[in-house]
């Protein structure tokens, strides 16, 4: 990669100097020329020279000139473009991070209510972050939970009180059990697919 985004600074350069050279006189575009050469590696240089071809240089030359127009000329980069000659850093498009969220609602504490979680199973596709939101008057906590109902070391709250919030993000699917370690009888689903 490296390499690569050299090649490219040294095109942009090239490019740059071609642009420069025709708005000064030729004296100083030749040592501007010259020193740049210079800078270049020699190897670098001369893969770089060998790729473009004769053409795109004299584009460039006749767009400095005012001989064509600057549609033609950013035809020829697109030409070192499409031909790979210049190759552009890709940025990687990371996938929209979702979001859902569980409220644990005012009078979830009480066994005989039936203030479950909403929703009670929650259902998310993968790289969903998901908060739970503790909107009753007492604390509780969020605890994750294997098949047989064991406290496992996944996604584990500290006590949330009235207003705090927990976030986990589920990057693979699955079924997540958990359950408030204050009030067991609470047990809630978060379903990945
Ligand atoms: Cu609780």
């Amino acid at each position: 990669m490296k390499y690569r985004s050299a090649k490219i600074s040294i095109l942009t350069t090239i490019f740059s100097i071609l642009l420069v050279s025709f708005t000064v006189n030729d004296a100083v575009a030749e040592s501007v020329a010259e020193s740049v050469a210079e800078s270049v590696p020699e190897s670098v240089a001369e893969s770089v020279a060998e790729s473009v071809p004769e053409w795109v240089k004299n584009n460039a030359l006749w767009y400095g000139q005012g001989d064509i127009s600057e549609s033609e000329f950013l035809n020829a980069i697109k030409f070192l473009i499409d031909s790979g000659v210049i190759v552009l850093d890709t940025v990687d498009i990371v996938s929209e991070m979702m979001e859902d969220k569980v409220i644990i609602p005012n009078g979830n504490f009480d066994v005989s209510g039936s203030g479950f979680y909403l929703p009670l199973n929650l259902e998310i596709s993968t790289n969903t972050k998901v908060t739970w939101v503790n909107d009753d008057s007492v604390p509780h906590n969020i605890q994750s939970q294997d098949e047989f109902g064991n406290v496992i070391d996944l996604f584990n709250s500290p006590p949330l009180n009235t207003g705090d919030r927990f976030e986990f993000t589920f990057e693979e699917s699955g079924i997540y059990n958990y359950y408030c370690s204050f009030h067991p009888w609470r047990v809630g689903v978060v379903t990945v697919k």
